[in-house]
């Protein structure tokens, strides 16, 4: 068995010396850095959040383990704050690339006061920060797709040069709003990237019972460019995504990439994966854990080492830990505030109501 895995990761290995190269995509020696800290960080961020959830403090956590390369590979093209972000629960990676921080997301899931995404009463994943432009979902799945579709409509009457990221799990293009959002921005070429996920599961349905095809194929019948890509792989994921962002903001329109990845963890905190997942599938996954590959190119190219992985390591749990201590130690909301946001105040509504 262990000679079996030795073997894998030798041929994942030479497969990795004929992917994409940092210097063919412009990225130096301190970019390549940069993603490999937002990987990290994104990491440890979610385990904490897992730990959380089961020391019974967050009711509910979902993981994005595994989607990390894919993630940050595209979250880095975006323009914080100018741009607008659509993500799905799944995003974290994409959220904290773009400066939401690991302080938001404990804020979020321990139903704080101060969570940025919705005063702690938004569902775990629903993330929004406005001053990044990070807009929130509803909990249909799809939803987000016709609204970054209309944003980046706006975008474009505008005369501006913003672009919209949206994105979402395979599952999520079974579904009608995906592709008339998909069909409008073709029509209208919309500065849109779309990113499809494709994790392997819907919770526990599999993706060949749930796609037919390919879903980057489909972007051919909606008059835009679909582009497959190895989505454990950050360089393949940051070259697919500088190409969709370079074509959004020339007016060139719409790209739909389709992430080939695999969810690591369960659905969410409240899902058992032993139940579905094929045996020895995840062992096989786990040999390509975006994380283990970069850090091995890294190395190979002399960009980081072991003893730099783990300084940096360090750092990041640490700065992860203090995050987490803080939230924890955060007010929750008022009870008086309960109503906010869901009923008018008495009298807001003049005679007609608000009592
Ligand atoms: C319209 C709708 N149907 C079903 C659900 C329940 N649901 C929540 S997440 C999920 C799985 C979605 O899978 P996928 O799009 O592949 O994303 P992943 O969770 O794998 O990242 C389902 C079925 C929902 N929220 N909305
Ligand atoms: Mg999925």
């Amino acid at each position: 068995m262990k000679g079996k895995a030795y073997s894998a990761r030798r041929m994942l290995m030479a497969m990795e010396s004929t992917k994409a190269r940092h210097e063919d995509l412009g990225l130096s020696e301190s970019d390549l850095r940069k993603l490999y800290r937002l990987m990290l960080l994104t990491r440890r961020t979610d385990e904490r959040s897992w730990t959380l959830n089961r020391q019974g403090k967050a009711a509910f956590v979902v993981s994005c383990q595994g989607q990390e390369a894919a993630q940050v590979g595209a979250a880095v093209h975006l323009r914080p704050g100018s741009d607008y972000v659509y993500p799905y629960y799944r995003d974290l990676g994409v959220v904290l690339t773009v400066g939401m921080t690991p302080r938001d997301q404990f804020l979020s899931i321990l139903g704080k006061r101060d969570d940025p995404s919705g005063g702690g009463r938004q569902m775990p994943g629903h993330f929004s920060k406005r001053e990044l432009n990070i807009v929130t979902s509803s909990a249909p799945i799809g939803v987000q797709y016709p609204q970054a579709t209309g944003s980046a409509f706006a975008f474009k009457m505008r005369g501006e040069d913003g672009v919209v990221f949206t994105g979402g799990g395979e599952a999520s293009t079974s579904g009608g709003d995906w592709h008339e959002a998909m069909n409008f921005a073709g029509v209208h070429r919309l500065p849109v990237v779309f990113m499809i996920q494709n994790n392997q599961y819907a919770i526990s349905v599999p993706a060949e019972k749930q796609v037919a095809g390919s879903i980057a194929g489909r972007a051919e019948g909606y008059g835009m460019p679909g582009v497959e890509v190895d989505g454990n792989d950050v360089l393949a994921v940051y070259g697919a995504a500088k190409e969709a962002f370079r074509r959004a903001r020339a007016g060139e329109g719409p790209t739909l990439i389709e992430a080939k990845t695999y969810r690591m963890r369960a659905h969410s905190s409240d899902d058992d994966d032993r139940r579905y997942r094929k045996p020895g599938e995840l062992e096989e996954w786990q040999l390509k854990d975006p994380l283990l590959r970069f850090a091995s190119y890294l190395e190979d190219r002399g960009v980081l080492d072991e003893a730099g992985r783990e300084d940096l390591d360090r750092e990041i749990k640490a700065l992860v830990r203090e995050a987490s201590d803080e939230a924890e130690a955060a007010p929750y909301p008022e009870p008086e505030s309960a109503f906010r946001g869901v009923y008018a105040p008495p009298g807001a509504l003049g005679e007609a109501g608000g009592e």
